[in-house]
């Protein structure tokens, strides 16, 4: 299958997150793009192609218009109030229950925007975020023109970004981007979302729709990240009641109960008939992941790639996360080429 991909992810590169009570090597990393893409070469999967330019109109399909123009003056406004150092920009104080909103200068618009301090805005975090968009809305194009099935490389990932809230190592929602460009074209598309952690801002953003089928499989909020979305009775609202379907597991999960919940997740998608599946490709299932807690063998993605694929439905797979370098490039290969040998 075809794989898109751009570069500009490596101008991305944040050093440090701060997390569990002190700042900490970054874990998304250009490295972990780099990675998945010499496999995808060095196995012959199919061609690496460059992105399309779309311009800003189908992100403001999906996000804020106040948010977009944050992201893109962000490290600016940083810099210029820091010029003394060279560090990320990362929030520090937030709106809390009982404060007011303020937008009135960075470190407030920071607050205002960001859920956590895992997701800095360096120089070139905003142009490679864009580059991301542009690969899926790519990838999309390419499902719309008839492809079976293709993967977007995209990088950073998207599926913590909501509307107007940027966290958990994603600016701009990719996944979420690409379903609206393909349903603003008469397209029926369902996402599926199989990293470890829940898409809390993917599930945000189709919360209320009936168009947009989401289905998430994830480590519990009760004790994973997000911890604050993604529980089982959010079964969306309003048109959108029934459309929204969490399956949380447990830690350790393995893939014996993985591949129940799997199936589980797949007979709403076969019911709701979707002309493409989105799948949130997260790789951190993976037992040796670094910072999550399932229990996935590197052989079992092949099995996850085989089991979408009974699906019979046209699939659009965008990289989400996933940290274990070593083993990246070959659980992501596993999924797609599990996919296609099905
Ligand atoms: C776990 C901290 C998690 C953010 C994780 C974001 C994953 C994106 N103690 N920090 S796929
Ligand atoms: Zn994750």
């Amino acid at each position: 299958m075809k794989t898109f991909y751009s570069p500009a992810h490596r101008q991305h590169a944040p050093k440090e997150e701060f997390e569990a009570g002190r700042l900490s090597p970054a874990v998304e990393v250009p490295e972990r793009a780099e990675r998945v893409r010499a496999e995808i070469e060095r196995r012959n999967l199919g061609p690496v192609l460059p992105p399309e330019r779309f311009g800003e109109e189908p992100i403001l399909r999906v996000h804020a218009p106040a948010f977009m123009s944050f992201l893109g003056t962000a490290y600016a406004e940083w810099r210029k109030r820091y010029s003394n150092d060279t560090a990320d920009a990362l929030p520090s104080a937030w709106p809390a229950r009982g404060m007011r909103f303020n937008d009135s200068d960075i470190e407030s618009r920071l607050g205002s925007f960001a859920s956590d301090t895992a997701t800095p805005i360096g120089a070139g975090t905003h142009e490679a975020a864009r580059a991301a968009v542009n690969v899926i809305l790519t990838a999309a194009q390419a499902m719309q023109r008839g492809e079976p099935a293709v993967f977007a490389l995209t990088r950073p990932p998207g599926h913590h970004a909501s509307a107007d809230v940027f966290g958990g190592y994603c600016y701009f929602n990719n996944v979420a981007v690409a379903a609206q460009w393909l349903a603003d074209r008469g397209l029926r598309p369902a996402i599926l979302d199989v990293d470890y952690h829940h898409g809390n801002g993917t599930q945000a953003i189709f919360y209320m729709r009936s168009d947009v089928l989401f289905v998430s499989i994830h480590a519990d909020p009760s004790f994973a990240f997000p911890h604050f979305l993604g529980f089982a009775d959010e079964r969306g609202e309003g048109a959108g009641e029934g459309f929204n379907l969490n399956l949380p597991l447990r830690r350790f999960t393995d893939w014996a109960a993985y591949s129940v919940a799997l199936e589980a997740a797949l007979a709403p998608i076969q019911h709701f008939s979707p002309d493409v599946l989105l799948v949130s490709l997260g790789l951190d299932t993976f037992e040796a992941d670094p910072i999550s807690h399932f229990r996935l063998k590197r052989e079992d993605y092949l099995r996850m790639g085989e089991a979408l694929a009974a699906l019979r439905r046209p699939a659009l797979f965008a990289f989400e996360g996933g940290y274990n370098l070593e083993a990246l490039g070959d659980i992501t290969a596993n999924v797609l080429e599990g996919f296609e040998a099905a």
